[in-house]
């Protein structure tokens, strides 16, 4: 084995009940059947896939049409992701390198909860159209994927906040979003206050994507571990159409390759989720495709 090659577990998490459409639970399976497990092998890395999350599903469907601005969901997600921070957790202590594979963005509650139990100065590199920074006052859905990064700073329901013990999960000046072109009023006055690094899709067209890395890179000095957490949606709706909050002018195929790519270079990441894909949107891979894509180049493929 190289010295790069890392001890990988593909964690599949089916969840949805974060999100206002159903379909990203099978994003697990789309992404697996791209042979990911095997071209992970084949750059040297010991691999194993985890069996996937169990279901949690809500015991009703009506919470979400009585109450518009309610939590939805919230049981369903505060269960999910209370086993996906213990699995995480115990991933991290086996000196494992966890992939999650989602599900919708509400995955990251859990993902990050469990990462934070061992990584004191945790950082978080946020790919995404949106912030994910809304609380239950701010979000125009009620959705808690539109929420997952709020959580995990310690602002949002007690059962979210506080999962593990430990809140806040993170810090605002180790958190650098990337990607984002589509921001609610509460979550632009919540960056602002907080001063949360927030890489635009201007930032990029101005500085350059490689830039914008830099700049991410040198924001997260000083932390104990990197986590990215890419949510499919920050990629152009051309290149992943199969998504449920697609929002124009994203970063473009290249763009998100150069930016895995580059941390790749940098050594600095010590886990990765992958998020938002929902194969019922559209008719062929290309979305699953690009996903698997994506976390290949982040741990090693290279085009020569
Ligand atoms: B995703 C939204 F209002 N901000 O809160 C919301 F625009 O994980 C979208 O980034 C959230 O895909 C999208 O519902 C959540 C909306
Ligand atoms: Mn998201
Ligand atoms: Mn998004
Ligand atoms: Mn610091």
């Amino acid at each position: 084995a190289s010295a790069h090659s890392k001890k990988i577990t593909l964690l599949p998490v089916p969840f949805d009940w974060g999100a206002g459409r159903r379909g990203a639970k099978d994003g697990p399976e789309a992404i697996l059947r791209t042979g990911l497990e095997r071209k992970l092998r084949l750059l040297r890395h010991e691999v194993e896939t985890a069996p996937a999350l169990p279901e949690f599903k809500p015991l009703s469907s009506a919470d979400a049409r009585a109450a518009p601005h309610a939590l939805k969901h919230l049981d369903a997600v505060a269960d999910m992701n209370e086993a996906l921070a213990l699995q995480v957790s115990a991933l991290v202590g086996q000196r494992r390198f966890p992939i999650i594979l989602g599900g919708d963005h509400s995955i990251a509650i859990g993902t990050i909860a469990g990462l934070s139990a061992h990584y004191k100065q945790l950082g978080v590199l946020w790919f995404d159209a949106h912030s994910d920074l809304n609380t239950a006052d701010t979000s125009p859905s009620g959705n808690l994927h539109g929420m997952s990064l709020a959580v995990s700073l310690g602002l949002g329901h007690d059962r979210l906040v506080k999962l593990l013990g430990r809140c806040p999960k993170v810090l605002p000046e180790h958190i650098v979003i990337v990607g984002a072109r589509d921001l609610d009023e509460g979550e632009k006055q919540l960056i602002r206050q907080l001063g949360i690094r927030c890489f635009t899709m201007q930032d990029i067209d101005r500085y350059g994507i490689g830039k914008v890395l830099e700049e991410a890179a040198r924001q997260l000095q000083g932390t104990d571990g990197v986590h990215v957490s890419f949510d499919i949606d920050s990629v152009d709706p051309n290149e992943a159409p199969g998504t449920g909050t697609p929002v124009p002018g994203g970063m473009s195929y290249r763009e998100a390759h150069y930016a895995m790519e580059l941390l790749q270079e940098s050594g600095m990441v010590t886990s990765a989720e992958l998020v938002e894909v929902n194969p019922s949107l559209e008719p062929g891979q290309r979305t699953s495709r690009l996903a698997s894509g994506l976390l290949l180049s982040l741990l090693g493929e290279t085009i020569l």
